[in-house]
């Protein structure tokens, strides 16, 4: 799998609602699903690094830059 369809896989399972943004709700659910405790300082610091123009949700353009600096 390349890494544009792991991101892109990964963009569309945290995005629940489909509207092409992560909300912070989204990303909190996304992670208890997948049995990953996340704490809301550990979102609130993710979001402060991926969300670049800082509305309170990532886009996909967002994601990707933050994907690609995690390496
Ligand atoms: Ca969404
Ligand atoms: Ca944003």
């Amino acid at each position: 799998m390349s890494t544009n369809e792991e991101l892109t896989r990964t963009f569309n399972e945290l995005d629940m609602n489909d509207d092409g943004q992560i909300t912070m709700q989204e990303f909190a659910s996304a992670m208890s699903a997948r049995g990953e405790a996340v704490s809301d300082s550990e979102i609130a610091s993710i979001f402060a690094d991926a969300d670049s123009d800082q509305d309170g949700r990532i886009s996909f353009p967002e994601f990707a830059a933050a994907w690609n600096r995690a390496g």
